[in-house]
């Protein structure tokens, strides 16, 4: 029997979350990367084989998750949200995070990324703590190499290790065409510096597109002389990029750069694969019976390895 599908206006939650997106006030005048960023954290902490984690159930309201320091400052992204969800109770925030964050990546000029609802929310923060069990430092550290990428991403079941999925790693990075990095979030960056403002990865940081790879692949990246994490910048014409060592990690590793540089060349495959692997990144641990529903029930942990 086909599964039911959640009833609800989506395009309407997909007009409003347009609307939200446009904020003068904050970053580059776009809500749309911090949103992008809530639904890959919602979702980034799946783990195939102990089978918790994942968007299902909005766990980065509760506890630990909150106050996971890889989410700080996502805490603007709910709050731009809010306003959709009061008016629209009958959607669940798992829901509303991932459709904002495929919305976003649309209204920035990117593909299509599939989506189906259905998620549920955790009642509250023991609920959260029961189902989810601990999650902590499952999200990447961007001090770290390609090991640590294939380690992070291969927890959640991509693993370049299986050829049609090597390219997933990468496809996903290609996220960070779009926004910025935060003194006061992750630490990376600088906020005295007087070029702080404009270092983003990339010129225009609100607009999907392949540019992340093209500047990756050609452009000279140097560590940046600061008292912060180490980073790596290119400044020209008194424009300062920037990548972090998991991005350059990206260029060091063989496999990894064989699709930096297609991606690079071709942007339509970029969206195509990075359409392919986001969607199934918001789709992690979302189990749906035949209602459409994804109930919330603690599965058992899977034997052996992904
Ligand atoms: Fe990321 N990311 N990310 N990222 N990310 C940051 C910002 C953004 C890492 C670290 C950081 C993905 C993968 C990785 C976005 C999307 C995605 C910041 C800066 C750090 C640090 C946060 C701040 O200071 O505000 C690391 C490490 C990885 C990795 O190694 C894999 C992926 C897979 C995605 C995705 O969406 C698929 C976006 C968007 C941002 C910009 C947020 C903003 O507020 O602007």
């Amino acid at each position: 029997m086909a599964k039911a599908v959640p009833k609800g206006d989506y395009d309407g939650i997909r007009a409003e979350v347009r609307k939200v997106m446009k904020q003068p006030n904050y970053d580059d005048g776009s809500a749309g990367p911090v949103l992008v960023r809530l639904a890959w954290h919602a979702s980034g902490t799946f783990s195939l084989v102990e089978h918790n984690g994942g968007s299902n159930g909005a766990g980065l309201r509760h506890g630990k998750e909150a106050a996971d320091p890889a989410n700080a400052g996502l805490y603007h992204a709910i709050e731009f949200l809010m306003p959709i969800q009061k008016a629209n109770p009958w959607i669940t925030h798992a829901d509303l995070w991932t459709l904002a964050g495929v919305e976003a990546i649309k209204a920035m000029g990117g593909p299509d990324v599939p989506w189906q609802p259905g998620r549920m929310d955790y009642e509250d923060e023991s609920q959260a703590e029961e189902h989810r069990g601990n999650i902590s430092d499952r999200l990447p550290d961007g001090a770290l190499g390609a090991s640590h990428l294939r380690d992070v991403f291969g927890r959640m079941g991509y693993s370049d290790q299986r050829l049609s999925r090597k390219q997933e790693i990468v496809a996903l990075s290609g996220a960070h065409t779009l926004g910025r990095c935060h003194a006061d979030r992750s630490g990376f960056d600088g906020a005295t510096d007087p070029l702080a403002e404009i270092s983003p990865w990339v010129v225009n940081p609100t607009r999907f597109s392949n540019q992340y790879f093209k500047l990756l692949s050609t452009r000279k990246w140097v560590p940046r002389k600061w008292d912060g994490p180490m980073q790596f910048e290119n400044i020209m014409a008194g424009e300062r990029l920037m990548m972090l060592p998991t991005d350059m990690a990206l260029m060091d590793d063989p496999i990894f750069k064989e699709w930096v540089l297609k991606y690079a060349k071709d942007q339509n495959l970029f969206f195509k694969d990075f359409a392919n692997a986001f969607g199934k990144l918001i789709e992690l641990g979302v189990d749906r019976d035949d209602s459409g529903f994804a109930h919330l029930v603690r599965k058992a942990a899977k034997e052996g390895k992904p």
